[in-house]
């Protein structure tokens, strides 16, 4: 299960102001009320598996409502906000602690209502007070603060050393903008991305000794634990590719012996770098394995189309 958090203020518009305004030529008032704030709303968005944004944008405001109007006409209502969250992101009221999750039986949850707008002076009009002279100031929005909370269980993780092209995959199969490069560095955290639905995890580079807490890995294998299916991974460039595929599974099975025994599948990477006669040596050798092998490529579209029918099973 991958947590995110993140704490936001969250404010409904603030309400228009009422006006004063009397009409021209006849006596009496004509101010109209002022325009009630926007409301602010949670959303959920399927495409989403962060809450990366919450933390570079912390306040979240309903628009303000306008001013009372001539001729008792009501002030622009203002604009409702959605903020668009995650598919199962929890909101927690730091206050009240109550809690609520945006899901796809619960996709819209109102946040806080936006303030009302003020009286104009026409609505004070009485028979002992033909010409007043006040008006009410708009109401101020509701204000909440929350903490947000994101669980996800992945259904898919892509495993492998450093380099493997585990990241580059995930890109190319959703819609996720994960950094790849062309030597073994480690990415800190797991990187998601959703393929119809359904959360593929890249998790950080595993390297030798990772069950025992060396690099990042270990920090990640937890969450291999709950998925329906790795794909482990496997580039061509790798000189020998039955102790690659060695040293990772060793890896899983000290972290835990149960491991090695959940459903993978084995990806041959980046076949596109070497000719074929290559590429079919390095199947041939992981077959010794008794697992599926697919030769995958991100430049070669059949090979990744292959791959989302995997995901589609
Ligand atoms: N030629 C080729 N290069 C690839 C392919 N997949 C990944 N790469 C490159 O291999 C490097 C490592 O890939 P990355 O996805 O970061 O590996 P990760 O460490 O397992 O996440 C990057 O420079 C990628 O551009 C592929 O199918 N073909
Ligand atoms: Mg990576």
């Amino acid at each position: 299960m991958f947590i995110d958090e993140a704490k936001i203020m969250v404010k409904g518009g603030h309400g228009g102001a009422g006006r004063v305004a009397f009409f021209r030529n006849r006596k009496g008032p004509s101010g109209g009320n002022g325009g009630p704030g926007g409301d602010v709303y949670a959303v959920a968005s399927g495409n989403l598996t962060q809450l990366a944004t919450f933390i570079s944008k912390i306040k979240y405001i309903g628009e303000n409502g306008g001013p009372g109007g001539l001729n008792q006409r009501t002030g622009k209502y203002g604009d409702d906000l959605l903020i668009k969250v995650p598919v199962g992101t929890t909101f927690i009221d730091v206050v009240t602690k109550g809690e609520i999750t945006v899901n796809e039986k619960n996709p819209k949850y109102l946040l806080c209502r936006g303030g009302l707008g003020g009286l104009g002076n026409s609505a004070f009009k009485s028979p002992t007070n033909r010409v007043p002279q006040q008006a009410e100031p708009g109401k101020e929005g509701q204000e909440r603060n929350f903490r947000l909370i994101l669980r996800l269980i992945a259904n898919f993780g892509l495993i492998g050393l450093p380099n493997a092209g585990k990241s580059s995959l995930l890109n190319k199969l959703t819609s996720a903008n994960v950094k790849t490069a062309n030597y073994p560095f480690t990415t800190l955290e797991p990187n998601l991305g959703v393929y119809n639905g359904k959360v593929i995890a890249d998790v950080p580079g595993l390297i030798e000794g990772a069950s025992t807490g060396k690099g990042l890995g270990i920090k990640f294998l937890k969450h291999i634990e709950k998925v329906d299916l790795i794909f482990h991974c496997i580039s061509v460039e790798s000189t020998d590719v039955t102790t690659e595929y060695n040293t990772v599974i060793n890896e899983l099975k000290t972290y835990n012996p149960r491991l090695p025994e959940k459903k993978s599948i084995i990806l041959l990477t980046k076949i596109d770098l070497i000719d074929e006669k290559e590429v079919n040596k390095k199947l041939k050798e992981l077959k010794e394995f008794n697992k599926d092998v697919l030769p995958v490529s991100i430049y070669d579209e059949e090979s990744l189309e292959q791959l989302r029918n995997i995901l589609n099973m």
